[in-house]
C-alpha cells in the first residue's frame, strides 16, 4: 500500500496556474481577424499584440473521455473601434460537452448563444461562476480597464468549432456606448 503523501501536479493561487502539465497558449490579435466589426479599426492595430493567454492543464490525452481539463484565461483590455476585446469563441466539437467559467480577476461579460442563435449575456467578476450547458456557443468580453483571469473547466473530449463562428459570429455584440457596456 501506498503511504507516501506527494505534493500536487498543479497549483491555483494568486491569478496563475502552474504544474508540469500547464501548456501555456498565447493567441495574438491578428489571430481574432474578422470577429470585430470595425474592420478599419482592426487594420490599424498592432496585430502582433497579444488578445489573451490561456494556460491549460492537460491531466490526460485530448480527445479521453471521461477527463477534465482545467484552464486559465488572461484576457487583455482594449478596444477595436467600440468593441471590447474578446476570446474568439467556440461552441464544442462535441456539441453536448458542458463547461464551467468562474471569474478570478477584473471584469467582463460572458456571451452565450444557443443553436437558433438567441444571444444572452452574464457579468463576470472574482467569484462569479457560470454553468455553460451544452449546445451553447461561449465568448468572453472585457469590459475592464485590466486583465480579466477566469477559470474554466471541461470535458477532455470535448474538442472546439471555431467554424460555426466563423461567418455569422454571436447574433449580439458588446459595444462600448456612452462610457458603458451595452449589449447590442
Ligand atoms: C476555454 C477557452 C479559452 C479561450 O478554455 O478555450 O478561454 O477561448 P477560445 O477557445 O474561444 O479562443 C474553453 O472554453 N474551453 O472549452
Ligand atoms: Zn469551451
Amino acid at each position: 500500500m501506498k503511504t507516501t503523501i506527494t505534493n500536487p501536479t498543479s497549483i491555483f493561487i494568486n491569478g496563475q496556474l502552474t504544474g508540469s502539465k500547464v501548456i501555456h497558449q498565447v493567441k495574438s490579435l491578428i489571430e481574432l481577424n474578422g470577429i470585430f466589426e470595425d474592420q478599419i479599426a482592426f487594420q490599424n492595430m498592432d496585430g502582433s499584440q497579444p488578445a489573451y493567454e490561456v494556460d491549460v492543464w492537460f491531466p490526460v490525452q485530448t480527445g479521453t473521455e471521461g477527463g477534465l481539463f482545467f484552464g486559465l484565461t488572461h484576457l487583455y483590455p482594449g478596444r477595436v473601434g467600440d468593441e471590447y476585446f474578446m476570446t474568439k469563441g467556440h461552441l464544442h466539437a462535441k456539441e453536448n460537452r458542458a463547461e464551467y467559467y468562474w471569474g478570478v480577476e477584473g471584469e467582463g461579460i460572458l456571451l452565450l448563444m444557443d443553436k437558433k442563435r438567441n444571444t444572452w449575456a452574464e457579468y463576470m467578476f472574482p467569484g462569479s461562476l457560470h454553468y455553460i450547458p451544452g449546445f451553447i456557443a461561449h465568448r468572453v468580453v472585457n469590459t475592464g480597464s485590466f486583465i480579466l483571469k477566469f477559470g474554466a473547466c471541461w470535458p477532455s473530449d470535448s474538442g472546439y468549432n471555431y467554424d460555426i463562428l466563423i461567418n455569422e459570429g454571436f447574433s449580439k455584440r458588446v459595444k462600448h456606448i456612452d462610457n458603458k457596456p451595452l449589449l447590442i
